[in-house]
């Protein structure tokens, strides 16, 4: 048995790079029965059944350090959730539910605000300044100019990232302003709608520059929060937390409780959009577990 980690999985094939070559496996019965399905960034050990052809046979999967749901991937130190600052715009929304699962996950976060060729005003610095109130490493980026392009290398240096957000905010077209050797489809956001699907349609992970390792994946327009219980929801407001100790009551909400922590920082050290977001997700939650029998 050889090991190496899974860069592709499509139609039932898992790519596996070893190092020494990629293999195409199929994976055995065993992961169905035992229910794991194998995730673009686990690492696996693997039986060559044809060295010339590059094929063999998936027959472990080693433990992961972590895992996302959306995009489907294992084992990555940082997600970074790409916004584009115009077409399409931004949804603050969106992002903030991106980054409540990945601190859910356990992942760092970064965030780059890309193509910000369109918008020379810089209608997005107050966006910027906001998320890096809140306590995030913000790159602004555009593939048009080259900006942001040696403060990405940084941030990819050394470590598995897994690029996120919407689709047609330049995932793709990002990777390839670091290296044009990857070679990816880019798509222009009409023909997008029109086809009515994403450019990129595999989760694909590729080592962009040595030592860093980045996974590209399809956009996607909504985020489920909700099976974070809903009293957990304020861990994953990193802003939040120096001042949770100031609410009065245990178990405050941050709604309408007298003497809460949060509520005194509105507008100060906490953003009224990021709260308002925080309340949004906790009525979500809330209003599904309404229903719930358990
Ligand atoms: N003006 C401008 N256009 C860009 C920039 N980056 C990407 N684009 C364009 O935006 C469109 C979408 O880019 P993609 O890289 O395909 O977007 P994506 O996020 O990978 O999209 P999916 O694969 O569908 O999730 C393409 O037409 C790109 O040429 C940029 O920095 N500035
Ligand atoms: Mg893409
Ligand atoms: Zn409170």
């Amino acid at each position: 048995m050889i090991k190496g980690v899974i860069i592709k999985g499509i139609g039932g094939f898992y790519y596996v790079d070893t190092g020494c070559g990629v293999y195409e496996c199929r994976a055995r019965g065993v992961f169905r029965k035992r229910k794991i399905t194998p995730l673009v960034g686990d690492y696996a050990g693997i039986d060559v059944t044809d060295e010339n052809k590059k094929k063999g046979f998936l027959k472990e999967i080693l433990p992961r350090k972590s895992f996302l749901i959306r995009p489907k991937v294992a084992n990555v130190d940082l997600a970074v959730i790409v916004f584009a600052v115009k077409n399409p715009q931004p949804d603050t929304n969106l992002m903030d539910r991106f980054i409540v699962l990945a601190a859910e996950r356990g992942l760092e976060t970064a965030i780059v605000l890309n193509k910000t060729d369109l918008d020379p005003d810089g209608g997005y610095i107050p966006m910027k300044e906001m998320y890096e109130k809140a306590g995030f490493d913000v790159v602004c980026h555009s593939a048009e100019t080259g900006e942001g392009t040696e403060e990405l290398k940084k941030l990819f240096a050394d470590k598995v990232s897994v690029l996120a957000g919407p689709s047609g905010v330049g995932k793709s077209s990002l990777i390839m302003s670091l290296n044009p050797e990857m070679n990816l489809e880019t798509g222009e956001l009409s023909a997008k709608i029109e086809r009515g699907r994403h450019t990129t349609r595999h989760t694909q992970l590729m080592e962009i520059f040595p030592g860093a390792f980045v996974v590209d994946s399809p956009g996607f327009s909504s985020l489920s929060i909700l099976h974070i219980p809903p009293e957990e929801l304020e861990k994953y407001f990193r802003e939040f937390q120096p001042f949770l100790k100031n609410c009065r009551f245990n178990g405050c909400s941050h709604v309408n409780e007298e003497e809460c922590g949060i509520r005194e920082e509105l507008g100060k050290a906490i953003s009224e959009e990021r709260y308002s977001h925080y309340v949004k997700f906790l009525e979500e939650i809330r209003e599904e577990r309404k229903y719930r029998y358990d």
